[in-house]
């Protein structure tokens, strides 16, 4: 393992003004966004609506990576040059959806084991092979009625600490993304208990299987209220817990924590990470990798007509740079007011 090679990827995937791109929809959840805009999932539709996000002029101002699927690692532009050349040739570094998704953890209702481990060593070295250098696998863990079990986070950390060090093995920088979901009626103090035990078991099982944090990123959820908590926190009190919440539970060796949305709005997603780094004095990079924060107003405008993408290709660009102003802190609703 060359751990100065997967440092230095780690780094360059947090540098300042700069997040990531979530673009690694599986099948099931592709269809389900063109669905929500009456467009047909075909791999052409698919390959079309990635190369108009990846050829946005000028986002590589405020995107360092892009999370790909299976799918979109192996596709080119219409004129043939692969996404990964594309993207490398920009200074975007290619990453890779690693997992094949949730399925429900047999004895615990209404948990799920994220799975992928079988072949993984060579599907990955594939991936590497193919241009990808750091790959993502997200575990899912739902808040509700004597929920998350003990059993469905240690399964879960378990999980995720086999594919980071399988990652690192073969020279990928593993993004630990364990997501405590939004979705339920729980307030924020339960979701910043559920997320601060599940980061600590993650953060002990990867010591176990001897993962250099260093080489590592973290891709979480905020602390939040859940969506159907009649309370909603507001942003400075989510950014406080948060913060906190993380403060007790990342190890400072970890270079970045870079934020999923899962679910909330475009600019609330922003404004939540804009409060967390007005705090300041963390260890870690405060970061984003969001994909429908980054995306929904994009794809609105798309509506999967070609005619329309130098306009959602402007749309693009301004979430991209209001995110990279929210990594200093120096975001702001006028920012909004002027694009509009
Ligand atoms: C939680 O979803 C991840 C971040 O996206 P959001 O910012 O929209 O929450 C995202 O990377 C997700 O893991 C991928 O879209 C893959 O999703 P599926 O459902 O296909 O595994």
């Amino acid at each position: 393992m060359n751990t100065y090679e997967l440092e230095s990827v780690a780094q360059a995937l947090v540098p300042a003004g700069k997040g990531i791109l979530a673009a690694d929809e599986g099948s099931a959840t592709i269809k389900k966004r063109f669905d929500s805009i009456n467009v047909e999932s075909t791999e052409a539709n698919r390959r079309a609506y990635r190369e108009m996000l990846f050829t946005t002029p000028g986002t590589e101002e405020f995107i360092s990576g892009v999370i790909l699927f299976d799918e979109t690692l192996r596709q080119t532009t219409q004129e043939g040059t692969p996404f990964p050349e594309l993207l490398a040739n920009k200074g975007i570094i290619s990453g890779i959806k690693a997992d094949t998704g949730p399925n429900d953890l047999a004895g615990f209702p209404g948990e799920t084991v994220t799975e992928g481990l079988d072949g993984l060593r060579e599907r990955l070295t594939e991936f590497r092979d193919l241009g990808a250098k750091f790959g993502k696998w997200r575990a899912v863990i739902n808040v509700g009625d004597g929920l998350p079990t003990q059993c469905g986070i240690d399964s879960n950390a378990h999980a995720l600490a086999r594919y980071a060090a399988l990652c690192q093995e073969v020279g990928l920088v593993p993004i630990v993304e364990p997501e405590v979901l939004m979705e339920g009626s729980h307030t924020i103090k339960r979701c910043e208990e559920v997320t601060e035990t599940a980061l600590k078991r993650v953060y002990s099982e990867l010591h176990v299987h001897r993962v250099v944090l260093e080489g590592t990123l973290l891709k979480p959820n905020m602390v939040l209220s859940g969506t159907n908590c009649p309370v909603q926190a507001s942003v400075e009190e989510v950014a406080e817990a948060t913060v906190r919440c993380f403060r007790r539970s990342v190890p400072a060796a970890v270079p970045g924590v870079v934020f999923l949305s899962g679910g909330q709005s475009a600019k609330l997603a922003t404004e939540h990470l804009n409060a967390m780094n007005a705090i300041g004095n963390c260890p870690w990079e405060l970061s984003f990798s969001y994909g429908r924060a980054l995306q929904g107003p994009t794809l609105e405008a798309w509506g999967g007509n070609a005619a329309n993408a130098s306009k959602a290709q402007k749309i693009f660009y301004h979430r991209a740079r209001c995110n990279s102003a929210a990594r200093y802190g120096k975001y702001t609703q006028q920012m909004e007011a002027l694009a509009a």
